[in-house]
């Protein structure tokens, strides 16, 4: 009788289990809306830092109805592959230099004319003002829609494993690394050096390999990427100054009902802010870090640069290509730049 009864309950519990399995198609975590944020920095960057926090606030901020998953370090590819996914919709939130995102939206490349910004004190009153208007509208026509606020990368700086770079002719021939975009190209080879387009997650090891002799990169990312192991010498050369702007997919991003919309554009544009503050303190204390990590730090005359960017027409070609809207939007930020 006893016997029975307990192979009837088995009976019953093993019946029942097999169709709670065949529904159980929703992750454990329930939230209506799961999207992917994926970005190309090291854990330890600032950005990786205030997308996780972001994201834990944003799960708080709707109830838990929204929950972002962030993948760092290029996880589910380079950011050329990822540009791709975020488009289509396997991804729902990238981080991407308005550079590579030009492959897509041709002028988001406009930050990235040499030696444009002074200091950060041009930087985001235009980045936060009408040129970044011009860029948000632009990749919206692409559709892609960019948060407005746009997060730091910052200053690159130029780093060797073979001689340190102290004028525009020590790059005459010198195999850099570059991302993988027409500006970056068209200006390393306006210096003269040999550039190859390398995303970002295959830096290291093109280093490492001596595919390339250099790359250029600002302090955080040449420090949380541990470039400054292969990497022997570095030059200030403050050439450019590199943002990240916060892409969603379209169709995603207007799936989401208008408040919690509001509760993410919110939570990412505040941590946005908090990382700019953090790079801006990084490239205040990690010059002698890097440089008790073994990097040669060595100062340049950036006029020098710039002229050579001048003489070689860099300024010239890339007004015509940007246009008068966008390169009246910069020159309306950071003064003529004939
Ligand atoms: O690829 C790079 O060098 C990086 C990390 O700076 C960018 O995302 C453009």
């Amino acid at each position: 009788m006893v016997q029975s009864m307990i192979s009837r309950r088995a009976l019953v519990a093993g019946s029942a289990a097999l169709p709670l399995v065949a529904i159980r198609t929703r992750p454990a975590s329930a939230a209506e809306f799961t999207y992917k944020f994926a970005h190309n920095t090291a854990t330890t960057h600032p950005l990786n830092v205030r997308a996780l926090e972001a994201a834990a606030k944003i799960k708080e901020g709707t109830s838990g109805r929204v929950e972002i998953q962030v993948f760092p370090n290029s996880q589910l590819g380079s950011d050329t592959d990822t540009l791709g996914q975020v488009r289509s919709g396997g991804v729902e939130f990238f981080t991407l230099s308005g550079l590579i995102l030009s492959t897509l939206v041709p002028n988001a490349a406009i930050n990235g004319v040499g030696f444009a910004f002074k200091d950060y004190g041009q930087v985001w009153p235009a980045m936060d003002g009408a040129l970044g208007a011009h860029v948000r509208a632009e990749t919206a026509k692409r559709g892609l829609y960019a948060m407005s606020k746009c997060w730091d990368n910052g200053y690159r700086q130029i780093t060797t494993s073979t001689k340190p770079i102290k004028t525009p002719e020590d790059l005459n021939g010198f195999k850099i690394r570059v991302p993988p975009a027409p500006l970056w190209t068209s200006m390393f080879k306006a210096f003269g050096a040999s550039p190859t387009s390398i995303n970002f997650n295959e830096v290291y090891s093109a280093l490492q390999t001596r595919i390339c002799d250099g790359q250029e990169n600002p302090l955080a990312i040449i420090d949380s990427g541990k470039l400054y192991e292969v990497q022997k010498y570095l030059s200030v050369t403050n050439h450019m100054w590199d943002g990240f702007w916060l892409l969603a997919n379209k169709r995603a991003w207007e799936a989401l009902p208008a408040d919690l919309r509001g509760v993410v554009e919110r939570e990412f544009d505040a941590a946005g802010l908090l990382e700019r503050q953090d790079i801006a303190k990084l490239n205040a204390s990690l010059q002698d870090s890097l440089k008790s990590k073994g990097l040669q730090f060595t100062d340049v005359d950036a006029s020098a640069f710039r002229a050579a960017l001048k003489k070689a027409g860099f300024y010239s070609e890339w007004r015509e290509k940007f246009g008068p809207e966008a390169w009246g939007a910069l020159e309306g930020a950071v003064g003529s730049l004939a």
